[in-house]
């Protein structure tokens, strides 16, 4: 075996053997966006991010505020159509951290999107589906005491880069995550569905 494809397995196997990094704690992305003058009370929030967070509806006046941003980028921050179609940026990282700006013109089941200003100008939404790299760019955590409060982090690299959430913090109010059963959940259904058919048939 040639020194160089000694070399080339070697690297692969390092690569294939590196564990994917974890996503940080609540804890640790209130602290890290504190240092950049997000000024967030960490017990107002639930600690673990919400599951379904790709799709959104109005809920009142709602509307969204720039926090944080630790990144290598210039990040700015909106909403698109759930096809990903008409981005509207509301919010950049020169927005005062304590200027609201209204969602109110964006449609019902809208995904929120991150563009971040690379080489590649990448574009990032809530909904998974719609990322070049398929992965997950946004965290949402739900206040405590209303449940229609939110505050986002984003992480802003292609490809899983380094997974800190914290290259875009933002807050948004009165605003309902879109529900989206999970396949077991489908699954249920249809069984309930199928017992339903065959008591009525007996
Ligand atoms: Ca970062
Ligand atoms: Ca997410
Ligand atoms: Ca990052």
């Amino acid at each position: 075996m040639k020194l160089s494809s000694l070399v080339t397995s070697a690297t692969l196997a390092v690569c294939l053997s590196t564990p994917a990094l974890a996503v940080p704690d609540f804890s640790t992305l209130v602290s890290q966006a504190n240092s950049d003058g997000g000024n967030i009370t960490e017990s107002n929030f639930h600690s673990t991010a919400i599951a379904n967070d790709a799709l959104w509806n109005l809920s009142g006046s709602s509307r969204v505020k720039f926090k944080a941003e630790i990144s290598g980028y210039n990040n700015a921050m909106g909403y698109a159509h759930s096809d990903g179609s008409n981005e509207t940026i509301l919010i950049n990282e020169g927005s005062g951290p304590g200027d609201w700006f209204s969602l109110m013109d964006a449609p019902n089941s809208f995904t929120f999107f991150l563009h971040t200003q690379n080489n590649q100008d990448h574009q990032w939404y809530s909904d998974n589906s719609l990322n070049l790299d398929g992965l997950d760019h946004m965290l949402a955590f739900q206040r405590i005491d209303d449940p229609t409060k939110f505050i986002l982090f984003w992480d802003d690299q292609y490809n899983g880069g380094d997974r800190d959430f914290n290259d875009f913090v933002a807050r948004v109010d009165f605003v309902t995550p879109v529900f989206e059963p999970s396949a077991l959940a489908l699954l249920g259904l249809g069984l309930f569905g199928l017992g339903l058919a065959r008591r009525r048939q007996s």
